[in-house]
């Protein structure tokens, strides 16, 4: 998962715009941060590094970032390596100078990256999914068109990546001298919206955060298949992909990775926690013994992202809700650190207990997820060690048992605590002394209930069904190592 963001302004700088904006999209991720500016004239100015945006970015090299059309991103690694080459931006001189941000992965890269180099002569550097994007696009772009480049020439090459690519996209790319355009995937898979500011400054987003908080209005979610072009003009232009379009958002978005004050094609990230707690109120309710109910003392969320489901399930069960985890917040996130060895250290770093909300009770504990188990198994023993009797433990999504293949840092199969193992073997792998997971058809439904015009989403990492299709190759490899 990785954040990406775009600014069309007409004369003002556009660099202190994406800046703060990305601060507001660290969270998809933490491993790179890079920044493309150009004027009208088609100057390109250009940083990218390993880090933090705030690291990353000094007055010095603000400086430099002239220019009022732009591109951002932070990154997680998916498909490439941690190297700083692979930090976008990527850009491309021919065709007229392209310069593309992009969050997803794609599942047939290799086979592009062949052709690419084999018929297309083009040349890839890094090992990245998103430069074979780059390339696919440019070598359409300079099929179909001339030294007068037109919007439908654009759009003609758009589909010709949504003809050639499979897996989950979401892009912006600069044309430079031409201006700026944005798509997502035909399945709409990762997110991308957009706003504007005084009807004459754009911004795309992965997440309305963004917009909101540089006070821009939302205009829409940007439709799978669909291509937005804004040209230097400030002239907006969209399209809409010839072949098959159907919306399926990445159900995880909800579960963990968006920011809760995000809205994701209508449907609000805290709203929809609100909505997980209250069915998962009801498995809890019908998994546990009626005595083992009446012996909860009180339920405890593991910060952050479980605070939201965990009031309506305590409220569901009629029990206190107590703030029985201390997080410290200058650290960033374990779940997206890379290297599992770097994730197991750091979870007695992040969270500490309060011990008299243990000492001598049944606590029901909440997350989000359990994903490699790690953190999880920690908790329960923190909880124990501050004396808790029983340790219940509820998950706010099903049990993960395949790989993601769409951006999202999980694909390594044997790493998944549910790969391989029943529900009762997780939990004793974990610890505790019940596990309750929320059922597939529950978390859709809740995510679901908050705009019923959806009603598909990308559930593959709970159920295995890849909606682009992803080769038995791709997938076996995932399985033996990452
Ligand atoms: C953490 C959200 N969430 C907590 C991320 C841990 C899985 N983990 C996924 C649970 S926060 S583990 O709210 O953003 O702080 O199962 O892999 O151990």
């Amino acid at each position: 998962m990785c954040a990406i963001l775009g600014v069309f302004s007409n004369n003002e700088n556009a660099c202190l715009t994406i800046y703060n904006a990305l601060t507001n999209l660290q969270h998809r991720g933490q491993d790179a941060s890079g920044m493309a500016v150009s004027d009208k004239d088609g100057h390109l100015n250009m940083h990218k590094d390993n880090g933090l945006v705030r690291d990353v970015f000094n007055e010095e090299n603000i400086l430099n970032l002239k220019g009022s059309i732009g591109l951002g991103h932070t990154r997680y690694p998916t498909a490439g390596s941690y190297n700083y080459e692979e930090a976008q931006p990527f850009y491309v001189n021919s065709p007229y100078g392209l310069v593309l941000v992009h969050n997803g992965n794609l599942v047939n890269a290799d086979k592009l990256r062949k052709k690419l180099f084999q018929s297309d002569l083009r040349h890839i550097n890094t090992s990245s999914d998103s430069e074979v994007l780059l390339n696919v696009f440019a070598h359409a772009l300079n099929k179909n068109s001339n030294s007068s480049l037109s919007k439908e020439d654009i759009f003609t090459a758009v589909d010709e990546v949504h003809d050639r690519v499979e897996g989950a996209y979401s892009v912006i790319i600069m044309i430079l001298g031409y201006g700026i355009i944005a798509f997502r995937d035909p399945n709409g898979i990762r997110p991308l919206v957009y706003g504007s500011k005084e009807n004459s400054k754009y911004m795309f987003a992965s997440e309305s955060v963004a917009l909101d908080c540089l006070g821009y209005d939302l205009i829409s979610d940007v439709n799978p298949g669909e291509t937005v072009f804004i040209d230097l003009k400030g002239n907006i232009s969209k399209h809409l992909y010839k072949g098959k379009t159907k919306l399926n958002p990445c159900i995880f978005e909800y579960v963990y990775l968006a920011r809760p004050d995000s809205t994701i094609d209508g449907i609000n990230v805290y709203s929809s926690r609100l909505s997980m707690g209250k069915f998962l109120a009801e498995k809890i309710k019908s998994e546990l013994s009626r005595q083992e109910l009446e012996n909860i003392d009180v339920v405890i969320p593991i910060p952050d992202t479980s605070r939201t489901s965990a009031l309506p399930i305590s409220i569901g069960l009629n029990k206190n809700l107590r703030e029985g985890f201390v997080k410290n917040r200058y650290i960033g996130r374990t779940f997206i650190m890379p290297g599992q060895k770097a994730r197991k250290k750091s979870v007695k770093q992040k969270l500490n207990t309060i011990e008299g909300e243990f000492k001598n009770k049944n606590v029901l504990l909440i997350d989000d997820s359990i994903v490699r188990g790690n953190t999880s198994k920690q908790i329960i023993q923190m909880a124990r060690d501050a004396g808790a009797k029983k340790v219940y433990f509820a998950s706010a999504s099903p049990p993960i048992r395949f790989p993601n293949v769409y951006g999202i840092d999980m694909p390594y199969v044997k790493e998944l605590i549910a790969y391989g193992r029943s529900i009762d073997e997780i939990c004793l792998e974990i610890g505790a002394d019940k596990l309750i997971y929320q059922d597939l058809d529950d978390l859709i439904s809740a995510v679901s209930s908050v705009n019923p015009k959806i009603k598909s989403f990308d559930t593959s990492c709970f159920n295995g069904e890849y909606i682009t299709g992803v080769s038995k190759d791709y997938l076996d490899k995932l399985v033996v190592s990452r």
